[in-house]
């Protein structure tokens, strides 16, 4: 690009960017007897200056934002930084500095980078989640959890990664390996913090419901994935030998009949208690292999499947036949009771087990196949055999069926598994939220009273923070050691820090008082702003963030905190931007840098390409579009601006009618548009207007009160996507700034509306006369107007039907006129 075109566009950008400073054009109101509308970004990670995908993504919410702020809503547009974490954490090591020093520096470099990319955000809501001012109320959120039950801590086995030496969310680990490094993850048993959101997996899937309109369904429909609401029954198997029986939890009691032997998680205290002495060898080499797997390999379909027998027989509640009791990788110990009656012939995970094992395979829906030879399990539908009771039935009925049968013997009955599993929120790692429990050998677990919050993190100046299997702050005894709130002898803090996924579930709310001192937020505040009308942000968010989010919503909602079920109105998944097919990644050295192409380009031609590339929901290709164009396009526009040669007020009606019409068209088509997230349709139509202004104005109309009706409306239209540009020609046109606030155009309906056009009304397909109606009338108007034309020639004829083609043509069809044909 051009020298010219670059400096332009610093130029511009310093000028006005000084200007909005100084003005704070964009502050919320908060008070005002208007519209409100809150338009919130998912908050940036500081691990770097700001990259491309933040410039798809703040292109997008700033435009929302922008034209919620020309309707004349009063809107809060906040910013702030999500700056806990281990990525910052792992690359302040790398460069051997504090994480602190890193990532705050950070946060100058993106908070500089987004004030030139122009984003209308109200600075003075600013917050950042390392704070103190911040963390202190996650600490005390995360003691009201604890008041509830809902936060506890607990042994058990949990994802470990080799590398980050942190135990990792099942969220946090894909396809088995650890979702920030790719290391592979392992199992370990460690006593843990987690929260309870399994308590609200029911409430997370039905209010679901309340989304359905504002959210993409194809995040709906993981999150109802990932909860993994199951339905079925839980059946008890007596063991020989044992008190307790064997609980399963299966989606087909209907086949219970057929079930043949029981399947125990390998890797489950129960297996470890079941397996006999002589068995004992086999099971603990069995499970060391095991141990290396994670969920995803275990669960993959079609691997063959092993496992060990555990030298104990089960008897069939139902039958009283004896049952091998077997310990496989196959089933979960975290899932149901980590324990499934297996139903070789209608589960194809049994059926490979029982293959591999030569374990009997029972058929009991009768199809006349036989799995044991095809290898395939049956899942179709036909009457029952081998099933007593359920025999001759079909399968619905079978399954009411024989959830009265087994209550009736008294060995089962109706049940929910969800695939969901309480969040585990410590971290052994150093940059992160304190957990605000003092642990005493006499009191146990004594939370931090709630006046010593924050828990601050200790500095740990020149301590080595690599990762070590325990968190660096058990090294700083200093810290660790101090009195029991409780009772004031000798105690030591808790040393693990939070997932800093809590700190992003709530953020959304400080920021509608984010110097509040007497709570996490304020209620008054959070009234007058919350729900979120519109969330802008990445799909990769679409489970975690989005649940996690929600669950605390819920928990707030119990607390008596808000009076709102769900956060979020409405969600926008902005698209990836790509380099040539695939995603920039340092690895791949295909990175386009956002602060080049701005130096290069101008922050508008950037922002104006990242709308103009496709629907927000695409990925862009930055090989496949045009700043260069974006730049020259926007040139043009601002020269329209320069062009028009009456004064500022001019009424626009004496202007020439024909472009005036375009104007409001335009401008009527782009409000749409807008609306419906259709930005880069919206920018053609202001390029078509655009064309249109130039012609006219080379016409020798510069004076026409219509061209600068339409000029203006073009700067209004295009503050939304070029606000530096669309400043300039405001000026330029003689206002005032900021044009941000200029209002959005008024639309003349008779503007907008197409002619008339002639109706030809018929009876029979006879003429009976014409009617003048607007293009774009209803067909039940239409017909309205065509029946009184025709009341007369109709006069008490039964119309058996009514041909209408809108706007041109209605026939009414008589019984009578039927008869003549
Ligand atoms: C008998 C049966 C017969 C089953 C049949 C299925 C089909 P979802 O839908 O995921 O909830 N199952 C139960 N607990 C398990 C565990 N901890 N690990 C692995 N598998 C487990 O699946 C529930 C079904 O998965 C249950 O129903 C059980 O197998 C198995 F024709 O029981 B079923
Ligand atoms: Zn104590």
């Amino acid at each position: 690009m051009s020298e010219n075109t670059a400096d332009f566009a610093a130029s511009i950008q310093n000028k006005w960017r000084a200007v909005w400073e100084r003005s704070d054009v964009f502050a919320a109101d908060g008070d005002a007897d208007r519209n409100r509308a809150y338009v919130l970004d998912m908050f940036a990670y500081p691990s770097g200056d700001l990259h491309m995908g933040h410039g798809e993504a703040f292109a997008i919410g700033d435009a929302v934002a922008r034209y919620r702020i020309q309707r004349g809503d009063d809107v809060l547009h906040p910013v702030g930084w999500d700056s806990f974490g281990l990525p910052a954490e792992n690359a302040a090591i790398k460069r051997d500095l504090h994480p602190a020093d890193w990532t705050y520096s950070n946060i100058d470099t993106q908070a500089e980078s987004f004030r030139r990319y122009g984003v209308s955000f109200d600075w003075s809501t600013r917050l950042h989640t390392s704070d103190p001012e911040y963390y202190r109320w996650t600490q005390w959120l995360f003691l009201r959890f604890r008041d509830k039950g809902l936060a506890y801590r607990q042994q058990s086995s949990v994802n470990w990664c080799p590398k980050d030496q942190t135990v990792l969310a099942n969220e946090q680990v894909v396809q088995g390996a650890c979702e920030r490094c790719g290391t592979q993850v392992t199992k370990r048993d460690l006593t843990q913090w987690f929260f309870r959101i399994t308590e609200y997996a029911d409430r997370l899937l039905d209010d679901m419901e309340l989304l359905r309109d504002g959210w993409p369904e194809r995040v709906l429909t993981m999150q109802r994935n990932w909860i993994g609401r199951s339905t079925g029954a839980h059946i008890e198997f007596p063991v020989k030998g044992r008190d307790e029986p064997i609980a399963v939890f299966t989606t087909r009691p209907d086949t219970v009949y057929g079930a043949t032997f029981l399947v125990v998680a390998v890797d489950s205290p129960l297996a470890a208690e079941l397996c006999a002495p002589e068995q004992r060898a086999d099971f603990d080499a069995y499970l060391e292999r095991t141990r290396k797997l994670s969920d995803i390999d275990r669960l993959t379909a079609g691997t063959a499947k092993t496992g060990v027998p555990l030298g104990r027989t089960a008897v069939h509640p139902l039958t009283g036949e004896p049952m091998a009791v077997w310990a496989s990788d196959y089933v979960l110990a975290g899932y149901g009771s980590g324990a499934v009656m297996a139903v070789p012939a209608h589960d194809q995970r049994d059926l490979d087990f029982a293959r591999a094992y030569g374990l009997p395979v029972r058929p009991v829906v009768a199809t006349g196949e036989d799995p044991a030879m095809t290898g395939t399990a049956i899942d179709a539908d036909g009457p029952y055999t081998g099933s007593g009771p359920l025999d001759g039935l079909l399968r619905e009925e079978a399954t009411e069926q024989i959830l009265a049968v087994l209550e009736r013997a008294g060995c089962g009955s109706a049940g929910v598994q969800y695939r969901l599993r309480d969040w585990l929120v410590s971290r052994q790692r150093f940059w992160g939220c304190p957990i605000p429990i003092v642990h005493c050998g006499s009191c146990g677990e004594v939370p931090v009273p709630d006046e010593q919050l924050p828990v601050r993190l200790p500095d740990l100046r020149g301590a080595d923070l690599a990762p070590a299997g325990v968190s660096p702050l058990a090294a700083a005894e200093d810290w660790v050691n101090v009195p029991c709130p409780s009772c004031g002898g000798p105690a030591q803090r808790d040393t693990d820090t939070m997932d800093t996924f809590v700190d992003s579930s709530w953020y959304f709310l400080r920021y509608c008082s984010p110097d509040y001192t007497d709570g996490p937020f304020d209620p008054e505040a959070v009234r007058r702003w919350m729900p979120v009308t519109q969330y802008v942000g990445g799909v990769e968010h679409a489970i975690l963030h989005l649940l996690y989010a929600r669950f605390f919503t819920k928990v707030l909602q119990d607390l008596g905190l808000v009076d709102f079920p769900e956060p979020f109105l409405a969600l926008l998944n902005q698209g990836q931007v790509l380099l040539n097919g695939s995603a920039m990644s340092k690895s791949k050295g295909n990175m386009v840098d956002l602060g080049g192409q701005i130096a290069e380009f101008g922050v508008d031609a950037v922002r104006l390409t990242m709308v103009f590339a496709g629907p927000p929901e695409d990925d862009v290709d930055w090989a496949d579009v045009s700043p260069a164009g974006s730049a020259r396009f926007l040139a043009r526009a601002l020269r329209l601006a320069d062009d028009i040669e009456s004064v500022p007020g001019t009424a626009p009606e004496s202007g020439v009618l024909a472009l005036r019409r375009v104007v409001h068209r335009t401008v009527d088509q782009a409000t749409q548009l807008v609306e419906n997230h259709r930005f880069n349709v919206a920018v053609a139509r202001i390029m078509e207007l655009v064309n249109v202004l130039r012609k006219h104005i080379d016409a020798g109309h510069a004076a026409d009160p219509a061209a600068r009706e339409g000029v203006e409306a073009v700067a209004v239209l295009l503050s939304l996507f070029a606000p530096y540009t669309a400043e300039e020609m405001w000026e330029r046109l003689g206002h005032r700034p900021s044009v941000a606030r200029a209002g959005w155009p008024t639309v003349d309906p008779r503007l907008v509306k197409e002619d008339d056009v002639v109706c030809v009304v018929q009876i029979n397909g006879r003429m009976q006369g014409r009617i003048e109606v607007g293009a774009d009338i209803t067909e039940e108007d239409l017909v309205g107007l065509a029946r009184d034309r025709a009341a007369a020639g109709l006069a008490d004829q039964e119309v058996t039907r009514v041909v209408v083609r809108a706007p041109r043509l209605v026939n009414f069809v008589t019984a009578e006129g039927r008869g003549k044909k």
